[in-house]
């Protein structure tokens, strides 16, 4: 099934100075990109989007990561993506991700992991229309 689902190149990548490198490998993965655009959370938004995690220890410290720098999401469509795009990225946790995986790659910890991916098909529609409106995606 064709499924939509979000990345995003989050603040640590940024930084670095990897975006390029990192849509090449998702293009190469092929994925189609609907949408992408540079931009900067606020605190609410960044609360907003992690809500499901409010509860967790590490909440306060990841809305702090988020809002740290600009970010890149970007909408992303292909058959099964939503698997299929947490399969590249790989485990949360850069250190336990497999080799050759993007949170691998670029990933400093598991906090500050590179990318984001969409865990369900659900969530993948969701969080495209969390950043894009329909307008947006092509
Ligand atoms: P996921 O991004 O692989 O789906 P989630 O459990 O949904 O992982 O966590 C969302 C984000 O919160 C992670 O990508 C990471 O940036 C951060 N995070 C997750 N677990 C921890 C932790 O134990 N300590 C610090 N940050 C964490
Ligand atoms: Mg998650």
């Amino acid at each position: 099934m064709v499924q939509r689902t979000l990345a995003i190149i989050k603040p640590d990548s940024v930084e670095k100075k990897v975006i390029g490198d990192i849509v090449k490998r998702i293009e190469e993965a092929g994925f189609k990109i609907l949408g992408l655009k540079l931009t900067r959370l606020t605190e609410n938004q960044a609360k907003a989007f992690y809500e499901i995690h409010k509860d967790k220890p590490f909440y306060n410290d990841l809305v702090k990561y988020m809002t740290s720098g600009p970010i890149v999401p970007i909408a992303l469509e292909k058959e099964n993506a939503v698997e299929d795009f947490r399969k590249l990225i790989g485990n949360t946790d850069p250190a336990k991700a497999e080799k050759g995986t993007i949170r691998n790659i670029y990933g400093t910890n598991i906090e500050r992991n590179a990318i984001h991916g969409s865990d369900s098909p659900e969530n993948g529609e969701k969080e495209v229309l969390f950043f894009f409106s329909l307008c947006e995606l092509l």
